[in-house]
């Protein structure tokens, strides 16, 4: 694996089968970076999925040569093609390549940004919002959730039960015919009434950041998400059990559009 100045070419030992490494989909890039340098074990932050533009296979099969956009200096560069094989059929022994991308050849890096990082240009950044799996989560998720819609701003669930300190994957299908978010605040009711207070403050101006206010009362949320389409966010359960909740802060629906979500004692 070697770095370009607009993305990665990677290099084999048999010719690849062709069709397959010229697939775009056959890639997924992640950069990220440690919480503290050097230590091995050290939380990951700052997650970020990279877009493959292209992927262009040479004429020997040797080697592929990838532009990605969402490439960041300073950043370590994770890149996965667990579908990619050689002509002969053959997996790849190491699917998984690391980078840390301290330079590019010729000195300046040319990978375009991502729309997350176009977005957090303009100021909006939204570290609350987990849409990828966090990569140090080596065992996967704890627990699936799927939360729906309903006509007459309501989720399709009333409470959900989870247990304390557990790895959550939630699915939002927003199956009504509007817009609608997926906010969990902080424990007790008082939080989220308040949190419904300072999204519906935000007015129509909230769009940028998906209506949800920037506050301490909000744990995690997903976007905006559009009748008939779907998001999922990722998040660890608070160590604290008791009563949280789910709310919409889509203006106009969080005294009623809400959910409980309640935290038990770990198992
Ligand atoms: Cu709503």
């Amino acid at each position: 694996m070697k770095a370009a100045a607009d993305g990665f070419e990677l290099e084999f030992t048999k010719p690849v089968n062709k069709t397959i490494a010229e697939n775009t989909d056959t890639y997924a890039m992640t950069s990220f970076n440690y919480k503290y340098h050097f230590n091995y074990g050290s939380p990951i932050v700052d997650q970020l999925k990279g877009v493959v533009q292209k992927a262009v296979v040479a004429a020997d099969g040797m080697s592929v040569r990838l532009t990605i956009d969402g490439m960041r200096l300073g950043f370590i560069h994770q890149l996965k093609a667990e579908n990619l094989k050689s002509k002969t059929e053959e997996k790849l022994l190491h699917d998984t390549g690391y980078y840390t991308l301290n330079e590019v050849p010729g000195g300046v890096l040319k990978s375009n940004p991502t729309e997350s990082m176009a977005n957090a240009k303009k100021g909006i950044v939204q570290p609350k919002r987990i849409n990828e799996m966090p990569l140090n989560w080596l065992n996967g998720v704890d627990k699936k959730l799927v939360v729906g819609t309903k006509p007459g701003l309501k989720y399709d669930v009333t409470e959900l039960v989870v247990d304390a300190n557990s790895k959550i994957e939630l699915t939002f299908n927003n199956n009504d015919d509007m817009l609608h978010n997926l906010v969990i605040t902080q424990r007790g009711v008082a939080s989220v009434d308040k949190v419904g207070d300072m999204g519906a403050a935000l007015g129509l101006d909230g769009a940028d950041q998906n209506y949800v206010p920037d506050s301490d009362l909000v744990l995690y949320h997903t976007g905006i998400v559009e009748p008939g389409t779907a998001e999922k966010i990722y998040f660890q359960t608070p160590s604290e059990p008791g009563e949280y909740w789910i709310v919409c802060t889509f203006p106009g629906h969080a005294k009623i559009m809400r959910a409980k979500l309640i935290v038990k004692e770990s198992s």
